[in-house]
């Protein structure tokens, strides 16, 4: 659904415009709950998981982490976590289990997710969600879920913290600080709340902000450093008018690799790579290229859904998963952003 881009930065404009929109989608559905609802809504439940998405990062591991302080309940994760993920997950103490079997829970609240596939198989059939990204993927059939457009899941969780009067522990404020940098981009990417909440985790944390900065300053291992220069020397670059368009194939790390293109001047970049019998491609844009209304959240979730998969993200930032030939899929993505930019 095209939106008018000069109000896309408007967050009451946003939240009340996908509200209405979800509604409009899902008549019956009436489990959308405030920040305030969540704890009424979860002590209903003895047996809670929260359950991060595939290759969890810091933004999902410090919102799960965080929840499970407040409201009781365990951690985990499908198949295993990001670089930074795991450096959040060691500094602020908390035991990620990778996978369960989600049959000893009577609640997995999925977090930071909106895509069914980033789940694997583990999705159970009582779910509830709370998540940032602006994709109804996950929300019919979810005993409670909420989804608005922050950016951070961290930010959503440090509300409904503070609105059922939790009180909050280093470590705690630590993980969901160190999820909003991530998130953000280290700030570039926040919103003005996200500076309010950031101040008000520093204080409530009593730490640094330098030392929720060196919790994302792990190395890159010289194995995904040399995967990543392979990946952008051998890249295709694509002039569509004003605009470049990179493209390249890369066995793990495509988000790593897409975000290098980015870097290095690509106004658009795809990374696809092989996973079995599926195809992952991640996407990064320039600020540029989202300024003139490309939105690959959108892009990447007709692409996948086009190819018996499915795909999501942000704006600026996302992926898919889908069957068929990396090379075809590309193109197809290529194809796609020179409808959309002009
Ligand atoms: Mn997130």
């Amino acid at each position: 659904m095209p939106l008018p881009t000069r109000y896309s930065e408007e967050p009451n404009f946003w939240f009340s415009f996908w509200t209405t929109y979800i509604n409009s989608q899902n008549p019956n559905c009436f489990m959308r709950i405030s920040e305030s609802e969540f704890g009424a809504y979860i002590g209903k439940y003895n047996n809670v998981l929260y359950l991060c998405h595939r290759n969890a990062d810091p933004d999902a591991i410090g919102s799960a982490f965080a929840l499970s302080r407040a409201f009781g309940g365990t951690v985990a994760a499908v198949d295993d976590l990001s670089r930074t993920g795991g450096a959040a997950a060691k500094i602020i103490g908390v035991e990620v289990l990778i996978s369960p079997s989600a049959d000893a829970y009577d609640l997995a609240v999925v977090v930071d997710t909106s895509v069914r596939q980033q789940l694997g198989e583990i999705l159970p059939e009582n779910y509830a969600l709370v998540d940032h990204h602006l994709d109804p993927g996950l929300l019919d059939g979810a005993e409670f879920y909420i989804q608005k457009p922050s950016k951070s899941t961290a930010e959503i969780v440090w509300t409904i913290l503070k609105e059922n009067g939790k009180t909050i522990s280093r470590e705690m404020a630590l993980g969901l600080l160190v999820g909003m940098i991530s998130d953000t981009g280290r700030f570039k990417r926040a919103a003005p709340e996200s500076f309010r909440t950031a101040a008000e985790l520093l204080e409530a944390g009593g730490f640094d902000y330098d030392e929720a900065l060196q919790v994302l300053s792990v190395p890159q291992d010289i194995s995904q450093r040399i995967a990543v220069l392979k990946a952008t020397s051998r890249s295709k670059i694509e002039r569509q008018g004003e605009w470049l368009v990179a493209s390249t194939e890369i066995n793990s790390f495509e988000g790593s690799a897409a975000m290098a293109l980015v870097d290095i001047g690509a106004d658009v970049a795809f990374a696809a790579g092989r996973h079995g019998d599926r195809i992952r491609i991640s996407a990064r844009s320039s600020r540029a290229a989202v300024r003139m209304g490309l939105n690959l959240n959108e892009l990447m979730g007709e692409v996948g859904r086009a190819h018996n998969g499915d795909g999501g993200g942000h704006k600026a930032a996302a992926a898919l998963e889908a069957r068929g030939e990396p090379q075809t899929l590309l193109l197809e993505c290529r194809k796609k952003v020179a409808e959309r930019l002009p």
